[in-house]
């Protein structure tokens, strides 16, 4: 890459909309998002209708129902939602052919007393949301949906094997919210439930610090409460970046993997405006808009040098 922490860093952006996703498939994500937002709808509409956006789109093999199927051939969804200003979350985790899983996690925080529902009794509250769904799919059931949609089931797995939509929104007022929605690691066992879905683990929001989410390898973020130690580093007062980095560093710190096989990777946002990223491998790319411009960008890569050893920051 070459290119260097301090590069990297974005210029705060007080007083305008700020959206922050993974992956440059956020990008169409934020974009709507800007527009929901545009239309004065709210923050948690926002970050719902971004997701969906993603969540919809047919070629992506790693969020929504044409994401990766598990070890059975059935596709099982994750997603979260949550919002700065009450601090009140609403997750789904391994959820069975709902087309849109951020929205049942948002009626899971709206129109239940709990934080998360899972596998059937999730799949049960979206159908009974009225939310649009497909009969449990199995491969065959998965390919003849696509066939009826007259668009064939994309066949190329994407060289990842796991990759999520996170998706962070501040609007004008600073305030800020956040979600996540992934079918989780392509392959894994049925009942698996990644990061993505856990407050803290996947995506965390406060509204007075700023935000936090995570892509890559779930086991490896949910051990560490990940999102929230991003979260509680621009706390102390780092960057977004910075807090990425160490608290990348603190997990590659304890693990005995190299930095390079824990596959984390993260998005960050604080109250200033500011935002940051970055991976314990190089090539992580997300995506910023704001009203001036829709981007996609570089992610810091960790090294021992860019922060200290044990996750001290060497500026
Ligand atoms: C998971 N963290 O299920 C998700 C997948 C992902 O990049 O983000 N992969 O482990």
């Amino acid at each position: 890459m070459g290119t260097t922490v301090q590069s990297l860093r974005a210029e705060a952006l007080p007083h305008q909309p700020l959206i922050v996703s993974t992956w440059p498939f956020g990008k169409a994500g934020n974009e709507k998002a800007l527009e929901t937002l545009n239309n004065k709808d709210s923050l948690l509409d926002a970050v719902e209708q971004g997701i969906r956006v993603v969540e919809g789109d047919e070629n992506n093999r790693s969020v929504g129902i044409s994401g990766l199927p598990n070890a059975a051939g059935v596709v099982q969804q994750d997603a979260c939602i949550m919002n700065g200003t009450d601090h009140n979350a609403g997750s789904v985790a391994a959820i069975e052919g709902i087309l849109h899983p951020i929205t049942a996690a948002r009626r899971v925080m709206e129109n239940t007393p709990h934080v998360m529902l899972v596998g059937d009794g999730a799949r049960q509250f979206a159908i009974k949301e009225g939310l649009e769904s497909m009969k449990v799919d199995s491969q065959k059931l998965h390919q003849e949906w696509h066939q009826k949609q007259n668009k064939p089931a994309p066949t190329e797995r994407p060289k990842d094997n796991h990759d999520t939509v996170a998706l962070l929104v501040m609007d004008t007022k600073g305030d800020i919210a956040g979600g996540c929605s992934t079918s989780g690691w392509g392959g894994k066992l049925p009942g698996r439930v990644g990061d993505s879905p856990i407050i803290g683990s996947g995506l965390y929001v406060d509204n007075e610090v700023g935000a936090a989410g995570a892509t890559g390898l779930g086991e490896n973020v949910m051990r560490y409460c990940a999102s929230f130690m991003v979260v509680e580093y621009m706390r102390q007062g780092l960057h977004p970046e910075e807090a990425c980095l160490k608290t990348i560093a603190r997990i590659s710190a304890i693990d005995p993997k190299s930095a390079e096989d824990l596959h984390l990777n993260f998005v960050a946002l604080d109250k200033k405006g500011r935002f940051g990223a970055a991976g314990s491998g190089s090539g992580f790319q997300y995506s910023v808009t704001t009203p001036d411009s829709s981007k996609v960008l570089e992610g810091a890569a960790f090294t021992k040098k860019n922060v200290g050893p044990e996750g001290g920051n060497t500026k």
